[in-house]
């Protein structure tokens, strides 16, 4: 499957993604299949209710296979692990084994813990992930050496930053060689700093600490995503210079096409 993600973002294109918090793959295929403006999927293993072993990997597979003969959606996998936990590691390996074009990392706030991440998600000489999935390979049709140089060139690293830590070092944590995105959580960033959750929007300090960020990845040649729940509040986020923004999730969207179809038939 075409890097949708990658190709939008090497074109300095917004990539507009979808959260997937629900299992199954049929319900995969049916979000990835909703429209050709996903250029991403998140594959929630940390809140969702995706188990990251085994149903992840079959999800990743699901959605590259959605949409026949055109650029389908990029799968992503958020792991369970915070950034601060060894359980990264093997879960960023689990996740890339399994086929995923790239990884979101919640809570990395130091740039000690960004080097481990980034080192986990490409293979030496750059990095230390291990190889031996006779599964992801065998996607893609390549020999060993071309997979290790498509693997690596390909992943799309994000670490989140919502953290009062992850804010201190950010400059730091955008600098890491092999970090490609700072990928923001608006609503771990809000209760960790004190403040109530975005309704929808941040409370304005956060909102500063938002924009904060995002010039940093800039200032340090990185991207910056951020998750949101509604299209106007992601053109909104777009027009800021938001270069990853999720728009709204299989739940979220599910439970307003309902209610407005319902208003809609009881009017
Ligand atoms: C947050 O806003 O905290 C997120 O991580 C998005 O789910």
């Amino acid at each position: 499957a075409t890097h949708t993600l990658l190709n939008s973002l090497k074109a300095n294109k917004t990539a507009f993604g979808v959260w997937l918090t629900l299992p199954g793959l049929f319900h995969a295929r049916t979000v990835s299949q909703a429209s050709p403006n996903i250029s991403w999927i998140c594959i929630d293993s940390e809140h969702g209710l995706v188990p990251l072993v085994p149903s992840a990997a079959e999800t990743v597979a699901s959605i590259h296979g959605a949409v026949d003969g055109t650029a389908g959606p990029s799968a992503i996998v958020r792991i369970p692990a915070t950034g601060a936990s060894d359980s990264t590691s093997w879960q960023i390996k689990y996740a890339l084994d399994a086929g995923a074009r790239g990884v979101i990392v919640p809570m990395v706030s130091t740039a000690e813990k960004a080097r481990e991440v980034a080192s986990d998600c490409r293979f030496p000489p750059v990095g230390r992930r291990g190889f031996g999935s006779p599964f992801t390979q065998g996607n893609w049709g390549l020999s060993t050496a071309d997979y290790l140089k498509f693997a690596n060139d390909g992943v799309v690293v994000m670490v989140q930053i919502e953290t009062p830590d992850a804010v201190k070092n950010v400059k730091e944590i955008a600098a890491v060689d092999g970090i490609d995105v700072l990928f923001i959580g608006p609503y771990d960033l809000s209760i960790s700093l004190g403040y109530p959750p975005p309704s929808p929007d941040p409370h304005p300090e956060v909102e500063k600490i938002i924009q904060q960020i995002l010039h940093s990845a800039h200032d340090a040649g990185k991207k910056c995503a951020i998750f949101c729940i509604s299209g106007s509040q992601s053109a909104r986020r777009a027009a800021e210079g938001f270069d990853i923004i999720n728009v709204t999730s299989d739940t979220g969207a599910m439970s307003e096409g309902i209610a407005r179809q319902l208003a809609a038939a009881t009017a």
